[in-house]
């Protein structure tokens, strides 16, 4: 059958609301687009409320927005009685109850899982599947394929130094503006006491939100998380607002305090702009160009403008690169052999580490945290605590608004848990307690003293950390980067080391993070 003419049914996913998606590229008056609420994808982890709430309601509005610019949409609700509960069961009704439909045209999902489904689709429905590439990121996976090829490492640095030439984003000629690619190291300053953040444009609930919202509510009551109070924009114009307020009030900050944490300050100097750029309601490389444009207009310094860049252009586009050439083995890697069973207070926020509770918290009520806290509060406490890269996972997954397998995988796997083995991060970012005493206020209110790393006090950070590199001190002794901090490990007398061995052991049992939890965790 002709793949290229005849009305086409085309689907539109939750996280492909653009009007640029490929999927949409030549769309006639007779064809349909489809966009369906459906409780596959709302369960197959148990997405936070907020996420939810969120997407459906930035997927009504897209499909409001489609419908304005003169297109036909299909928009299939949640409750409504005949859906068909999956994307696939969508399509199949569509295609069974619009008459004239002759092809079926898809984007490229951001997930492994669903990749496989619709490859599939093609021997499944009698109309020709044409699947298209996602085309919305700047560097095509064909090209990072061949950005890698023969490279020993895959450092993020040297793949970011040729996006950067690749855009001219902060370029001076073939030079990086400034004189330096990286201004990294300006950005690790600990807040000062006197230092507020910014106030945020928080947007409030609009009539289509209240209604997905209650719909929520009602249908997933024991999704982890809070609907209330509500924090983000829904459609295209409140995203745009929440991208210009960050980039006029907030981006100068950004350089300065992108790694520290205080108390009560959910959002410190960050974007909140990764919920919209993952489900395409802000573009990548135009975010760039505005942060840029108020750099060179002397209004932000340039290690925020390059700071904010460098996490767009590089870590965000090279995450992609890493899932999609490396699945499916990725998802499966446990270098470490961690098994241990993920911690209840994961779930509740309800524990004495102060850190953790503000991470946890934080996250429960906003579905919402920032890099530091994913990395350093709750990723390295996983790390440490051996919990198995699974149970992670699926946690990172479900708990924040912007987790796509695709992005969210290789920050956990690779980045926080390093059970790629390396291929991501050239060493752990493992850290005792003393790395979160410098970049927050958190552990003057702890139950827990910083201080000691033995003793009933003693911060768990520290006797993980200690017990955590005594386990791999073999396998981290060949890492000339690990080089100082083994020496470190095995000077400590035998006595101490047993303390801290033990204290591990009887913490991580009466936190409940038992092994082995492997055969437990359903496997994607
Ligand atoms: P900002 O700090 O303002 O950064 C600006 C933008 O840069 C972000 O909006 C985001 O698009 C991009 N960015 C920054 N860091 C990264 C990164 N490491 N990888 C990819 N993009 C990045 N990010 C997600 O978008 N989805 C996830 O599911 C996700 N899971 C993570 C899990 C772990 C364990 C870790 C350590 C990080 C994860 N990240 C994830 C990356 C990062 O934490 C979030 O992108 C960031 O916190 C989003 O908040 P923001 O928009 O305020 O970011
Ligand atoms: C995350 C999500 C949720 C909760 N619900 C839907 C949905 O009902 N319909 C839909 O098309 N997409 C949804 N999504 C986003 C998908 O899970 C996402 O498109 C895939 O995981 C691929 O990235
Ligand atoms: Fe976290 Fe330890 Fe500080 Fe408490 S003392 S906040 S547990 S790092």
């Amino acid at each position: 059958m002709d793949k290229t003419s005849g009305a086409a049914l085309r689907l539109v996913l939750g996280d492909q609301l653009s009007p640029q998606l490929s999927s949409l590229e030549g769309a006639a008056p007779g064809d349909l687009i489809l966009i369906a609420e459906v409780i596959e994808e709302a369960t197959y982890v148990r997405h936070h409320k907020k996420k939810i709430a969120f997407l459906f309601a930035a997927m009504r509005h897209f499909a409001e927005e489609l419908r304005q610019a003169g297109h036909r949409v299909r928009y299939v609700k949640l409750d409504d009685p005949a859906n068909a509960g999956s994307l696939r069961g969508e399509v199949a009704r569509a295609l069974e109850e619009e008459p004239g439909l002759a092809r079926l045209i898809l984007t490229k999902p951001g997930e492994w899982r669903l990749l496989q489904d619709m490859e599939r689709w093609c021997d499944l429905f009698s109309v020709p599947v044409e699947l298209r590439d996602d085309t919305r990121f700047i560097v095509p996976l064909k090209a990072f394929a061949e950005w890698a090829k023969g490279r020993k490492q895959l450092r993020m640095e040297y793949f970011y130094r040729d996006v950067r030439r690749q855009t001219g984003l902060l370029m001076d000629g073939d030079q990086p503006a400034g004189g330096q690619w990286n201004y990294d190291a300006e950005n690790r300053k600990r807040l000062p006491k006197s230092l507020v953040p910014p106030p945020r444009y928080l947007p409030p609930a609009d009539e289509v939100t209240r209604g997905v919202i209650q719909l929520v509510e009602t249908r997933f009551p024991d999704h982890f998380g809070d609907l209330e109070p509500w924090v983000f924009a829904t459609t295209r114009e409140g995203a745009e607002a929440a991208r210009d307020h960050f980039i006029q009030e907030i981006l100068p900050g950004f350089g300065d305090w992108q790694d520290a944490m205080a108390k009560g300050e959910p959002w410190m100097w960050h974007s909140l702009l990764s919920v919209y750029l993952n489900c395409g309601l802000l573009d990548p490389l135009d975010v760039c160009r505005r942060a840029e444009a108020e750099w060179r207009a002397g209004r932000a310094p340039l290690n925020a403008a390059e700071g904010f860049i460098r996490q767009i252009i590089g870590w965000r586009e090279y995450v992609r690169g890493i899932y999609w050439m490396q699945m499916p083995g990725y998802a499966g890697m446990n270098a470490l052999g961690a098994h241990r069973a993920l911690p209840e207070f994961y779930w509740t926020g309800e524990t004495d580490m102060r850190c953790m509770a503000e991470a946890i918290g934080q996250t429960k009520r906003h579905a919402y945290a920032h890099h530091i806290q994913r990395l350093m509060v709750t990723g390295n406490f996983a790390l440490l605590a051996g919990i198995d890269p699974w149970a992670v996972n699926e946690w990172y997954l479900l708990v924040y608004a912007d987790a796509y397998e695709w992005v969210e995988l290789p920050n956990t796997h690779g980045m926080a848990l390093h059970a790629d083995g390396g291929l991501m991060a050239s060493k752990p970012y493992a850290a005792s307690g003393n790395y979160i005493n410098k970049m927050s206020d958190y552990c003057g209110s702890c139950a827990y003293s910083v201080r000691n790393r033995t003793g009933p006090d003693a911060c768990p950070f520290n006797f993980l950390y200690w017990d955590f590199m005594d386990r791999n001190l073999e396998r981290f002794r060949s890492n000339p980067r690990m080089a100082i901090i083994c020496k470190a490990a095995a000077q400590i007398p035998n006595q101490e080391m047993r303390e801290m061995r033990l204290a591990a052991e009887q913490f991580l049992d009466k936190i409940g993070a038992v092994e082995p939890v492997s055969e437990q965790i359903p496997k994607t």
